[in-house]
């Protein structure tokens, strides 16, 4: 709501200083002019609707595609019900006098095209509707990266559990839901989720795993789920999943590796900036215990208005506001992931993206293991590496031992994202 009310007030602004010919007389026509538009694949049918200033103008609004929610918002801040496939609506928009700019406001449709003009015809105004990408208040103006969460913050959990049984067949129910939370220091979003958190829960499982999962859309626009590590045609495991209904996604681990998992709806960089990724940790059949073993997921931030949801703009434009490991900037740095000298540590790395690499470091180790993508990059001899470089959705892991008691930072060694929150803590004791 915050957006479209700051919008309108936006547009009467612009409208008092700018449009004063709007006052100056299109005289209402007393006819009504009757369009039908239809929604499907992003697009109005009619994108540009033409009205001979003064007519009232209805438009009858139909969502044909076969599994998208839509709606039509226009610039005076009129906006019809958001329609489920198949459902439509009319739309009064009263009598036209100038130009109107109309979107779809489910996230980042309108980036992707689904936009809609209505020109009043007949007036010597020209383009009166201008642009109206908005700057409403950003919550980015909020965040203090470097302040306490404070004492009822709880880190997402990077331990991985040991591995029990090899051979199961692992199901679950996996609910998509939106969660107001706070993301960052200072700032509140509505982010998508599954299972309630972002990244979403850590599957676990061995090379011959067969994983079923229920996916509940409890959300309130389509969502859909992409798990790489499982091999099958996308056309009905992955299709959007209208609110309110559920699929079920079968597959088979045959694989090893740290495989993303993500909402399949589109735009998919919008769905999964606004917190729909996690990661599925698929062990090969000879991989050696280890004494602690975690995981960390890289993603980024793209913060919308405080309490709404991530901006789709600023995710285009590859501008994040963080990049974060398992959801929260620096949140290990206030809760370190702990180890003693001499152990060794294994950690599972996944860049989520949407649209940042990830150059793994630990400040003050020398990884003598590396597995990249499926396989060794290094396993014994004398060589060592600094780094894990990962392209988003590649992972892999690495594995240390902390030679003395202290606190070792880990990073994404780019280090304007180790600046924005790739960061956090082991700390190390005796
Ligand atoms: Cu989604």
């Amino acid at each position: 709501m915050g957006i479209v009310a700051a919008l309108a007030l936006t547009v009467a602004v612009a409208a008092s200083l700018a449009f004063s010919w709007v006052g100056k007389g299109v005289e209402p026509t007393g006819r009504t002019t009757y369009v039908t538009v239809s929604m499907t694949h992003m697009r109005y049918s009619q994108p540009t609707i033409e009205v001979p200033a003064g007519n009232r103008l209805v438009i009858s609004l139909r969502n044909d595609d076969e599994d998208m929610v839509h709606d039509l918002v226009l610039e005076t801040g009129e906006k019809s019900d958001r329609l489920a496939p198949g459902e439509s609506t009319r739309m009064d928009v009263g009598v036209v006098d100038h130009d109107i700019a109309g979107w779809c406001s489910i996230s980042g449709h309108r980036q992707m095209g689904m936009t809609l003009d209505i020109v009043a015809t007949g007036t010597d105004a020209g383009d009166a509707s201008g642009d109206s990408t908005t700057a409403a208040g950003d919550a980015a103006d909020d965040l203090d990266l470097l302040a306490d969460p404070g004492p009822d913050f709880a880190p997402y959990d990077a331990a991985l559990p040991r591995l029990e049984e090899h051979g199961e067949v692992h199901r679950m129910t996996m609910t998509i839901s939106e969660e107001e939370k706070e993301v960052a220091p200072g700032v509140r979003q509505k982010v998508w989720t599954f299972g309630g958190t972002a990244p979403g829960p850590v599957l676990h499982g061995a090379v011959g795993d067969t994983f079923v999962i229920t996916v509940v859309n409890k959300g309130s626009e389509a969502h859909g789920i992409d798990f790489h590590a499982g091999s099958l045609a996308p056309d009905k495991a992955m299709r959007p999943i209208p609110p309110g209904e559920s699929l079920v996604y079968r597959f088979t681990a045959t694989r090893a590796g740290i495989w993303m998992y993500h909402c399949s709806s589109m735009p998919m960089s919008v769905h999964i900036a606004n917190g729909m990724f996690g990661a599925v940790v698929i062990e090969p059949p000879d991989l050696p215990e280890v004494d602690r073993s975690y995981v960390i997921v890289q993603s980024a931030q793209y913060f919308g208005p405080q309490d709404g949801s991530a901006d789709p703009e600023k995710v285009r434009l590859e501008q994040p506001d963080t990049v974060v490991f398992n959801g929260y900037p620096n949140q290990y740095d206030h809760s370190p992931l702990t180890a003693k000298v001499g152990e060794r540590v294994r950690v599972w790395v996944l860049d989520a993206g949407p649209s940042r690499d990830s150059a793994f470091h630990v400040v003050g180790t020398q990884f003598d293991t590396v597995y990249f993508e499926g396989g060794y990059l290094l396993n014994g001899g004398s060589g060592g590496s600094q780094a894990l470089a990962l392209a988003p959705s590649q992972g892999g892991f690495v594995e240390m031992t902390f030679p003395e008691p202290g606190h070792y930072p880990f990073v994404s060694h780019d280090m304007v994202d180790a600046e924005r929150g790739a960061h956090g803590t082991f700390a190390v004791t005796d």
